[in-house]
């Protein structure tokens, strides 16, 4: 496989023939403490897409806590399943989850992981019987459990500010469209129900969105509608890769603000964004509330009461970030990315 560069500070590569699994780690930076991100476990079309999303959702982590500002650098592990998970035995599982147990001991602190797509609480309260490296136990273990919900509420303070940048009062009557509802995207939406939002849900899966239909009084659109579809918010909650270019040339929106990590499938996107006026909060701004959760409660001891009011503050490091775009004439991505950069260079 011929590896293009990346600004990183190491990839991990390994293969099991057992399994049939390929585990990637990126570590991207560790410039302001030890590296963080979670594992993404799903299948890819090769071990390239693999190793390339690994990096990138990296890169994406080092962004996500210099702005959050938490002592952590960036890393992602991925990992390449031979078949969807529900297809596979739970021997194989467990077998999956020990190598990635070793590889990460090899990395002996360097990085440490956390859940994301395709794991969940469960399978790090395995991972922390084999390894220390590990954030995310369920509570019954002795861990902070999902980071679902504190994700949901940051990206609900991003809705927020995007709302109040495109010049509405609020959220109360607007349409509020959420595409992916898991363990981010549900507690999105009952935030947003909440508020008085005119709710449209999609999922891949009927189910979840016949649950949530029932619980929130949501209309139900097809996948493929969720770039068509007239609507004043957009909130992306399932895999990235949503918005290029092209889609962002006729998005029928006023706001985009979701928890997908690598939302635009192209850097000119956000700038066709910027063009069309469509108010855009950077993914790794909007969803950093799993990551204060997940290093507020387990490296730095803060309570549950301080990891939302952080959380809650995205909304204002957001508003910045809106201004900051506007008085310069850049995308929010790069206005957000600036602010990165101060924290990573120590300049304030
Ligand atoms: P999840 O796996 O619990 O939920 C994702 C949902 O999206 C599922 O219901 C799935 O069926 C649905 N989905 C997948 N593809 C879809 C498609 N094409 N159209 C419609 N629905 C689709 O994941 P999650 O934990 O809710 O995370 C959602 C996104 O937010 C991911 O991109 C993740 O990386 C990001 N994120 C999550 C957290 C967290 O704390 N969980 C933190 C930061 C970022
Ligand atoms: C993410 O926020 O994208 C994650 O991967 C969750 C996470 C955050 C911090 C440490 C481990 C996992």
């Amino acid at each position: 496989m011929a590896l293009p560069e990346w600004d990183g500070e190491l990839t991990s590569v390994r293969y099991d023939r057992g399994t049939g699994a390929w585990f990637v780690i990126g570590v991207h930076s560790t410039r302001l403490g030890p590296a963080s991100g979670g594992t993404r476990a799903m299948v890819y079309p090769s071990p390239g897409d693999a190793v390339a999303d690994a990096r990138r959702l990296a890169g994406a982590m080092t962004l996500k806590m210099a702005v959050a500002g938490l002592p952590m650098g960036g890393g992602k592990s991925v990992i390449a399943l031979p078949a969807p998970r529900a297809e596979l035995g739970e021997a194989t599982w467990r077998r999956i989850l020990e190598i990635h147990a070793a590889n990460l001991e090899l990395l002996g602190g360097n990085y440490t992981t956390g859940p994301d797509v395709g794991t969940c609480s469960a399978d790090m309260d395995v991972l922390a019987g084999l390894t220390p490296h590990v954030f995310g136990r369920s509570v019954a273990a002795g861990g902070p459990g999902s980071s679902g919900p504190m994700t949901a509420l940051g990206v609900f303070a991003a809705i927020r500010a995007g709302v109040a940048e495109a010049g509405f009062d609020g959220v109360d009557g607007l349409r509020v469209l959420v595409q992916g509802l898991g363990a981010v995207g549900a507690d999105v939406a009952r935030l947003a129900a909440d508020a008085g939002a005119k709710l449209i849900v999609t999922d891949v899966d009927p189910a979840r969105c016949a649950a949530v239909a029932d619980e929130l009084g949501a209309e139900v659109v097809g996948t493929g509608a969720v770039t068509t579809r007239e609507c004043d918010v957009l909130v992306p909650c399932a895999t990235g890769g949503l918005i290029t270019a092209e889609v962002a040339e006729t998005l029928p929106i006023a706001v985009v603000a979701g928890a997908a990590n690598n939302l635009l499938a192209d850097p000119y996107a956000a700038e066709v964004l910027r063009r069309r006026g469509i108010v855009h909060a950077p993914d790794f701004v909007a969803n950093a509330g799993g990551a204060i959760h997940l290093v507020g409660r387990e490296v730095l001891g803060w309570s549950a009461d301080a990891v939302a009011d952080r959380t809650r503050a995205i909304g204002d490091t957001l508003t910045g970030v809106f201004a900051d775009a506007r008085t310069h004439g850049t995308t929010t991505v790069t206005a957000a990315q600036d602010l990165a950069a101060r924290t990573l260079t120590g300049e304030h």
